[in-house]
């Protein structure tokens, strides 16, 4: 009898032990583990991945401007060093637009007011864009909820991944666009195809939207192809502005690693978005290029040629120099909404750097609203952070984008965009 009570405390206090460790683990910020640390390493040992090895650096003040003059306020922010900082990465990131003029158009291809068994009408839209003779068609595939009351607010994913991901049919469906639990939480979901663009391969410019409307000789700041995506979202934006049952102004624009670059510079360039949605981007998108953690400024310049500006180059090797860092990428979104994201196994994105950009964004965040605040240690696993208008969150796993990331977006949503 003695020994079964012994028994009894002694394993009641293990499982009290046990459960202390899991909460204070799951309460813990933050850190890669050592098996995601020696696999990543042992592949790739030119790239750091060790906190301890990110050198010191001095990031640019997003409130001081080039004249050194500090920003007080929101009009001071508006009218002068947000237009500053947006040329600035125009110039040196990701280039500017051409400004060849064009004419686009709309047509519904196919309506099906009984998708998803009734839950949603299906529409798909060519958006022609045209110029000189020449022409290039967008194909933007939406779906709408059937049971919400209209305008509704949308999501749409810049596409990088191929069409078997976003099946207008739903024969094939895919976490990557998760389209009918989109719709069951009272949302529009949307998608176009990267590619549409601008083919993602590196042919000096000559196909896609370059070709049909870059003129003359290239520059060093015209526009490379995630500046190409990101202006298709906007068309697909402008589609939205005539549709009646879409909320234009309570768009999200999303994207998975090339695209999640792409929605950041997007919504930066295009006021109309409310809120990015910006999964796993890594260099060249949310995380701070003077970290030089897992993927450098050098390496994306040399494996995608194509994705920024001829000047972006000046900076391989060279970040310190850069007169931007990805800090103020998401600033130049403020006062609208950004979430960013991250995967544990995706140290090649740093996740880390991709938290401290978010977090280094704040000022200009607090210039509209004081009651934004983040701490500059990491969340915990799987544990979404929101401060205002910023979220955040590392998911368990690879680089990958989930329903499970989906569903922390539309969690985020429902404050924001409802
Ligand atoms: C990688 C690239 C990343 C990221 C990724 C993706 O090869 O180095 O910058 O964009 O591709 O888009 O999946």
């Amino acid at each position: 009898m003695k020994s079964r009570i012994i028994i009894n405390v002694f394993s009641t206090l293990i499982l009290v032990f046990l459960s202390c460790e899991a909460f204070s683990q799951a309460e813990t910020s933050w850190k890669p583990s050592k098996e995601t640390l020696e696999r990543l390493t042992k592949n790739q040992s030119e790239f750091n991945y060790f906190e301890e090895k990110v050198p010191a650096y001095k990031l640019p003040e997003v409130l001081v401007s080039l004249e050194g003059k500090q920003v007080k306020d929101v009009k001071m922010w508006d009218e002068s060093r947000r237009n500053e900082i947006l040329e600035l990465f125009r110039t040196n990131v990701y280039g500017r637009v051409s400004s060849t003029d064009y004419t686009k158009s709309f047509k519904l291809i196919n309506e099906d007011k009984n998708a998803m068994g009734g839950d949603a009408t299906l529409r798909q839209v060519d958006i022609t864009i045209s110029s000189n003779g020449n022409s290039l068609d967008i194909h933007l595939t939406l779906f709408v909820p059937n049971k919400a009351a209209k305008p509704v607010p949308a999501f749409l994913l810049i596409d990088n991944r191929g069409p078997q991901n976003t099946d207008p049919e739903r024969k094939v469906k895919s976490e990557f666009w998760p389209a009918e639990e989109v719709i069951a939480r009272g949302y529009a979901i949307a998608v176009f195809s990267n590619a549409d663009l601008d083919p993602d391969n590196f042919d000096d410019f000559k196909n896609g939207i370059h070709g049909l409307l870059d003129r003359g000789e290239r520059k060093p700041d015209s526009w490379g192809t995630l500046a190409a995506w990101a202006w298709g979202a906007s068309r697909c934006l402008d589609y939205f502005e005539t549709d009646k049952d879409i909320n234009s102004k309570k768009v999200a624009v999303v994207g998975h690693s090339r695209g999640g670059k792409t929605a950041l510079w997007a919504a930066a360039e295009d006021q109309r978005f409310a809120m990015a949605v910006s999964n796993e981007s890594g260099c060249g998108g949310a995380a701070l290029a003077r970290r030089k953690y897992g993927e450098t400024v050098a390496r994306i310049n040399s494996a995608f040629p194509h994705w920024f500006c001829l000047n972006y180059r000046n900076w391989s090797d060279n970040e310190d120099s850069m007169p931007v860092d990805m800090h103020m990428l998401i600033a130049l979104i403020a006062p609208r909404a950004v979430y960013v994201t991250s995967a544990s196994e995706d140290l090649w994105a740093d996740p880390r750097g991709s938290y401290l950009s978010l977090y280094h964004s704040l000022p200009v965040f607090q210039l509209y609203d004081m009651n934004s605040t983040l701490s500059d240690k990491m969340p915990p696993l799987n544990r979404p952070v929101i401060a205002g208008r910023l979220a955040y969150h590392i998911r368990d796993g690879a680089h990958n984008m989930l329903l499970k990331d989906w569903n922390w977006f539309m969690d985020f949503g429902d404050k924001i965009l409802k």
